[in-house]
């Protein structure tokens, strides 16, 4: 299904008086818009194959239909998400779940609507029908070597899928780790661990980042082998300047500084990318910017500064990626709020007076600097981030055309109510 362009047309030539009405007052209020409008259409998220069917808790899982049932239905989907917002150009694959059997098929499909193949997400977490050797008690940590080699050989294959399609990098998540005190050693976990991951870094093609991401626990809930963000840069900084840390931001101790996080990261020339979504518990994967707004602004406010100060380009330089679950909201839905959040935070961002914060700092003026920081979470960007969506072709407002248009009826005739995708 593609999205018929004159329909995009007609819904925006019906909200325009109203957006430019809001436009005009923003515009004036900011210093260079055009620079800021091109940075917002640069600008793009990638979308998670997983995020798009409906997630679920052990508890259960209510599919509300029309899902995805194969990787090229997922593209479709991530296609249709693009051709609204103009930025979610690009997909990461998770394998085993999204084996392209035809690569130069799925490429040309991607590519067809605008897509390119962001990092990709092995699977040690889950033993796989047929497989030798199981997961249970970890998979790179592994105290049998057979079981570690078994991980190795899986990360491995997952890159040779990854050149197949274009990406370059692959998101290594190891739900390794313990259930009780004594189940196992520390030390010797890290360094299996760590031995895995340099075989596979060693696979790893001199243009590919590896992005190691880290987890306090579940589901492990003693001792998670990578667990904060010291671990993962231990093991970044062991493996190379081919391997970075990955922040998701579901995936702290509770109250966890993770602006700091961000900042120091960049600081090292060791921040990969992110996992965007939102929490008030723990790894609840909820629609980015539903919970905690300001800590978001507060994060790319950490971006944008880091970033600039080492000349490192906003749009492409690091990963930026969706990671979430969808338990009672369609998941299409859902995503376009999530890509608007963060459109929106990164707009905000970059609207703060750097020079002025700097100056308030040097002078210990606490209250200007939380002023300033403030002022801009304040301002209402929307019309900035409706105003890149429209230079670039997308609809002034994708949720309301998702709804005026019914795509979730149109998926579930063609799918069936039934269908549902993999993923967590
Ligand atoms: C798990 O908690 C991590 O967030 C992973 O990044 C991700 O959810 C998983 O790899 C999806 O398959
Ligand atoms: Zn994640
Ligand atoms: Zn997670
Ligand atoms: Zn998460």
């Amino acid at each position: 299904m593609q999205l018929d362009k004159s329909a995009i047309e007609a819904h925006n030539e019906y909200l325009i008086k109203d957006h430019e009405r809001r436009f005009n007052y923003i515009a004036a209020e900011v210093q260079d818009v055009e620079a800021l409008l091109q940075k917002l259409i640069d600008f793009q998220v990638a979308i998670p194959s997983w995020a798009l069917g409906t997630g679920g808790t052990r508890f259960g899982r209510f599919p509300g239909g029309g899902e995805p049932r194969n990787l090229e239905e997922k593209i479709e989907d991530i296609g249709l998400l693009h051709a609204l917002n103009n930025s979610s150009g690009a997909i990461s694959l998770h394998i085993p779940w999204d084996i392209p059997e035809n690569a130069t098929h799925i490429k040309a499909l991607a590519a067809q609507h605008g897509l390119q193949f962001d990092a990709m997400n092995s699977n040690t977490f889950q033993d796989q029908p047929g497989q030798a050797f199981s997961y249970k008690y970890g998979s790179m940590q592994h105290v049998n070597k057979a079981v570690r080699q078994q991980a190795i050989d899986h990360n491995i294959e997952v890159i040779k899928y990854g050149l197949d399609l274009g990406s370059t990098s692959l998101t290594v998540w190891l739900s390794d780790g313990s259930c009780f005190p004594g189940q196992l050693n520390f030390r010797n976990a890290f360094q299996n661990t760590l031995e895995s991951l340099q075989q596979v870094y060693s696979a790893l093609p001199d243009d590919w980042k590896m992005f190691v991401e880290y987890k306090a626990f579940e589901p492990n809930f003693y001792s998670t082998t990578v667990g904060d963000w010291g671990q993962s840069l231990l093991y970044a900084s062991k493996l190379g300047s081919k391997a970075y840390t990955l922040v998701d931001l579901g995936h702290h101790l509770p109250n966890a500084n993770i602006e700091q996080i961000v900042a120091l990261l960049l600081m090292e020339g060791k921040l990969g990318g992110f996992h965007f979504n939102d929490s008030k518990y723990g790894d609840d994967d909820l629609t980015v910017g539903s919970i905690k707004p300001y800590q978001l602004f507060l994060i790319f406010n950490e971006l944008v500064e880091g970033m600039d100060a080492r000349g490192m380009k906003h749009a492409t330089d690091l990963g930026w990626m969706i990671d979430a679950s969808h338990n009672v909201k369609d998941p299409l839905e859902d995503l376009l709020q999530s890509v608007e959040a963060i459109m929106i935070t990164y707009a905000q961002a970059l609207l703060v007076d750097r020079k002025k914060l700097a100056e308030a700092q040097l002078n210990n003026d606490v209250v200007t600097a939380q002023e300033i920081l403030q002022q801009a979470f304040r301002t209402d960007v929307r019309a900035l981030v409706a105003a890149a969506r429209l230079r670039s072709g997308g609809a002034l407002n994708p949720l309301a055309f998702y709804r005026q248009h019914d795509i979730r009826a149109g998926l579930i005739n063609r799918r069936g109510s039934k269908s549902m995708a993999t993923g967590l």
